[in-house]
Order: structure tokens, then sequence, then C-alpha cells
């Protein structure tokens, strides 16, 4: 697996999708390649981070991680059981924010899990996302983010559905690599997640 965060943080797409397909062939977890993948991921933001790599070089890592996602989507399925939905869930990434790669992979599992998924997007309105809550009725809100600056439109959306009266008729989640209780109690949300599965776990414990 280390081969595979190597040549993700080293941006050998050809080497990566190689790797992907023989490691796919040959039966190898594919939980495991996924969790290879963003380990590379965190390493293209730390190299970005010291100036060693550009945007240029993160939006080539954003695609090489969604053509990854993508030939590994399918070897999941067959992990997870698929029956009828067992509650509703709406993921969406605040505004002023299109980082969507971590957020998709987690609505993919929620929904392999057997959840009915709606997916808003990037960037999204925060009366957009209220209005959503309002007419969908999710058990769960997932809000996604990975800029400092997503913390007031997360926030925001929180604000909006007290204001709508609505706030106690659903949980909300918060997404994304920098998240923590502190920033949970800061914009009044339930629960954070670092990861793609955490969600699953705190979904069951809701039913
Ligand atoms: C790829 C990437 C991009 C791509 C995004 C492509 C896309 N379609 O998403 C592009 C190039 C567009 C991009 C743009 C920018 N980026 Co950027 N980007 C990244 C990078 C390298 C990886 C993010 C990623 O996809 N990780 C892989 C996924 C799988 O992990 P994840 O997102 O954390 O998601 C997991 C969990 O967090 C959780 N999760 C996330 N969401 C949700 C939701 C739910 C419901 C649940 C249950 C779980 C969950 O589960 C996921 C799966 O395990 C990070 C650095 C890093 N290593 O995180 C920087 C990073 C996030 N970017 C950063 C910056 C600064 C920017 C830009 C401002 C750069 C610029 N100067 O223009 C712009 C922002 C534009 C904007 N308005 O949003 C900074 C943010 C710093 C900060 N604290 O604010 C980072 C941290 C890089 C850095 N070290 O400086 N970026």
């Amino acid at each position: 697996m280390q081969k595979i965060t190597t040549a993700m943080a080293d941006m050998l797409e050809d080497e990566l999708m190689a790797l992907t397909d023989k490691y796919l062939a040959e039966g190898k977890d594919p939980g495991a390649i996924l969790e290879a993948y963003q380990a590379g991921m965190t390493e293209v933001g730390k190299r970005y981070e010291a100036g060693e790599y550009f945007v240029s070089e993160l939006i080539l890592a954003g695609e090489m991680m969604n053509a990854g996602g993508e030939k590994i989507k399918p070897f999941l399925k067959g992990e997870t059981t698929q029956g009828p939905s067992k509650g509703r869930v709406l993921i969406a990434t605040v505004e002023g924010d299109i980082h969507d790669i971590g957020k998709n992979i987690a609505g993919t599992i929620m929904e392999l899990a057997g959840y009915e998924v709606k997916n808003l997007g990037e960037d999204v309105k925060t009366s957009v996302i209220v209005d959503e809550v309002k007419s969908f009725k999710p058990a769960l809100l997932g809000l996604s983010g990975l800029l400092t600056l997503a913390y007031d439109p997360m926030k925001a959306v929180v604000d909006g559905l007290k204001e709508a009266g609505i706030r106690d008729q659903v949980k909300v989640l918060l997404g994304g690599s920098q998240i923590d209780e502190h920033i949970v109690k800061y914009v009044g949300a339930d629960v954070f997640a670092n990861d793609a599965m955490t969600n699953v776990s705190y979904l069951k414990s809701l039913a």
C-alpha cells in the first residue's frame, strides 16, 4: 500500500492507476487502497504547505483521487449489504468551499451502507441547505468543509436551522480533516467525522 501512497504523493498518475488496477485484480482490501490514497493526499497537502507544490498539483491530485475512487467504488460495493433505505442523509460542502472529494467518498459509503443520500454538491448557499432540510427531512445533515473559512458558513447553516425552528429535527455532522470538537462546539453541531466510516457507525447509533 505504501507504493500507492508514494505514487499519489509524487504525482505519478500512470503508476498510480496501474497499481490500483493490479491490487484490485489481486483482491486486496479496497478500503485499505482508499486509505493509502488518502495518506498520499495528506502528503500532497504537506508539500503544498511547504511551497514545494502549487495549486496545479492540488488540481491534479484531486483528479487522481477521483479517478482512483471511481475504480475502487465498485469493489467497495461487495463489502457492504444493500437493502431498503435505512434513513435519509443530506450532504453538502458549505458556501465558499469547493473541496468535494472527501464528501463524495463519505456519501458513497453511506449509500453502500443502505442510506438514501442526497448530495447537494459544493459551495452550496446556506439558504439552499436549510430549505433542503425542510423539504427532504433527513435524519442527518453532513456539512463538509476543508477550509478554515468554512466554519462560519457551517455555523450559519446551524443558525438557519434554529431560526427555522427545525434544529432538533436533524443531527448535524461536520466532515473534514481539520474538524475537531472545538469546531463542533463553535458551529453548534452534534458530531464530526475525519474519515468516511465514523458517520456510518454514528448513523447506526441513531436508529
Ligand atoms: C485536492 C485539494 C484541492 C482541490 C480540490 C478538488 C476537489 N474537487 O475537491 C483544489 C485544487 C480545487 C483545491 C483548491 C483550494 N485549496 Co485545497 N486541498 C486539496 C488537498 C490537497 C486534498 C483534499 C482532499 O481531497 N483530500 C482527500 C479526501 C478523501 O480527504 P478529506 O477531504 O479530508 O475527506 C475525508 C474526511 O475529512 C471526511 N469527510 C470530509 N467531508 C465529509 C463529509 C461527511 C458528511 C462525512 C461523513 C465525512 C467527511 O471523510 C473523507 C473521507 O475519509 C488538501 C490538503 C489535504 N491533504 O487535505 C488541500 C487544502 C484543503 N486546500 C487548501 C487551500 C488553501 C486551497 C485553496 C484556497 C488554494 C488556492 N490558493 O486557491 C483552494 C480553495 C478553493 C475553495 N474556495 O474551496 C488548504 C486549506 C487550508 C485551510 N486551513 O484553510 C489545504 C489544507 C492545503 C494546505 N495544506 O494548505 N484544493
